[in-house]
């Protein structure tokens, strides 16, 4: 099953222009601005039902709609109107935007540019996340191959389209990839988060039209408008269509990544595609998508790899790239760990978030090195309350409380008992 991987080859050499034309490549170009119009490539992707592959799984052809639509000569179209593709790939266990972006450039070239047709954009950044270096490298070959080629530029295929890309590598926070910080951070400010609304869409980069996808997500459009929807819709098991990339990292036996329909089964991906638990251990949990995502366990095994599927199961995709724990590894150090990034990674902006994930981490630390108190677990209980979903500016505290919520739901046993008797005592008598 291998739609966006088709031409990734082992060692990871993309292929060149002539190569990836070969192969199909830059027909679904051709064929939007030769057959359809921008909103019926906006249709199509709504149609397929693709989501986001960022993590949200917010539908995309829904928030293309949402772009404002002017003819050339209307005199209220603005300067310029973005695409922003965001590759600051950071998420913890997450490493599929790079394989896409290193191993097949031309295809997240060519998607880039049919998107932008499809919203009006003039003007497309890619956001790349600051180590990938390689990343970089191999996409600006693409893209000068492709205005070599009239692929890409001023009247694109001479037609009316023009369109110009720029790579910006990131200074390296991860609160960048949430889609308003990265817009700060693009137009060179503080990268902190806006409110929303207004959404990107309405006041974006520069306070001009904006659509901030994926790279993953993206990357499936020129499949889309090849294939068509019905084709994409049926790729997947069951309501979600398409593919996804999957992938593992932790305790696992074949860590990786490969790309499955959506709605595979998490125990067949477990076990048929990454070897299983390493060492043949059993499986204590697993985050199912990136480290914002919640622990799922081994009763949820028959769970659907997809949006519908997880979150049934109390979890969320996020970006299908799992994490996995096996039975003897203490949870409290995975969780300080994870609790350790996120209060690091803290843009500062708002005080549940500033100051609640700092206290998380030394509250876990603490549970850890043996000096944990009583009462300390129903002090983290209460910290997934405060820093939950709409207590913050935006997502990365409530992420950041969704594996040590559901920690504290399935191991509450094994944290409860890292708190020695007689810790406390003293401060219980003197009160
Ligand atoms: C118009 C509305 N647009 C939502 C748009 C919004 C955005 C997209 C998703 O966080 C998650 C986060 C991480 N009108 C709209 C609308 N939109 N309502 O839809 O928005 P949202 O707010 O649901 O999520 P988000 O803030 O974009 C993304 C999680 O992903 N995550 C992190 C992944 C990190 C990476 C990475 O490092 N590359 O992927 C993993 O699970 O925790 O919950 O475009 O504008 N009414």
């Amino acid at each position: 099953m291998k739609v966006l991987t088709r031409n990734i080859r082992p060692d990871r050499t993309p292929p060149t222009l002539a190569e990836y034309e070969a192969t199909g490549g830059y027909q679904a170009l051709r064929q939007a601005l030769r057959d359809m119009t921008p909103q019926t490539v906006t249709d199509l992707v709504k149609q397929a039902g693709l989501r986001g592959r960022g993590g949200a799984g917010f539908a995309t052809g829904m928030k293309w709609g949402f772009m404002p639509r002017f003819e050339q000569d209307d005199p209220a179209r603005p300067p310029h109107i973005y695409l922003v593709a965001n590759a600051d790939e950071m998420e913890p266990g997450t490493f599929k935007d790079r394989l896409l972006m290193e191993g097949d450039p031309h295809q997240f070239i060519e998607a880039l540019i049919v998107s932008s047709y499809a919203i009006g954009a003039d003007i497309c950044y890619v956001f790349i996340r600051g180590e990938y270096v390689e990343s970089q490298r191999r996409l600006q070959r693409a893209i000068d191959e492709a205005t070599e080629a009239g692929l890409l530029g001023d009247h694109i295929l001479d037609t009316d389209f023009s369109l110009r890309i720029h790579l910006h590598m990131s200074a390296g926070r991860y609160i960048c990839g949430e889609e308003s910080a990265l817009l700060s951070a693009l137009e060179g400010k503080r990268a902190i988060p806006r409110s929303k609304p207004p959404f990107p869409a309405a006041s974006g980069l520069f306070g001009r039209p904006t659509t901030v996808n994926n790279v993953e997500t993206l990357c499936n459009v020129p499949h889309i408008v090849t294939n068509g929807a019905d084709w994409y819709q049926n790729l997947g098991l069951h309501k979600d269509g398409g593919t996804k990339l999957f992938g593992a990292s932790g305790q696992i036996e074949k860590p990786g990544l490969v790309e499955l329909p959506m709605g595979v089964p998490l125990g067949e991906l477990l076990d048929q595609y990454f070897g299983g638990v390493r060492g043949g251990k059993a499986l204590k949990g697993l985050l199912p998508g990136g480290g914002s995502t919640l622990f799922l366990t081994g009763e949820h095994l028959d769970v659907p790899m997809d949006y519908e599927g997880v979150g049934a199961a109390g979890s969320r995709l996020g970006t299908g790239t799992m994490i996995v724990v096996d039975e003897d590894t203490p949870i409290v150090g995975v969780l300080r760990n994870l609790e350790h990034f996120y209060a690091q990674e803290s843009c500062g902006w708002c005080t549940p978030c500033r100051d609640g994930l700092p206290w998380v981490e030394k509250l876990l630390l603490d549970l850890e090195q043996g000096r944990g108190q009583p009462g300390d677990i129903q002090n983290l209980v209460m910290h997934t309350k405060l820093l939950g979903p709409g207590m913050t500016f935006c997502a990365h505290a409530p992420g950041a409380m969704g594996p040590l919520e559901s920690a504290l739901k399935y191991f509450r046993e094994e944290l409860e008992s890292l708190i020695p008797a007689g810790n406390g005592q003293a401060l219980e008598e003197s009160a």
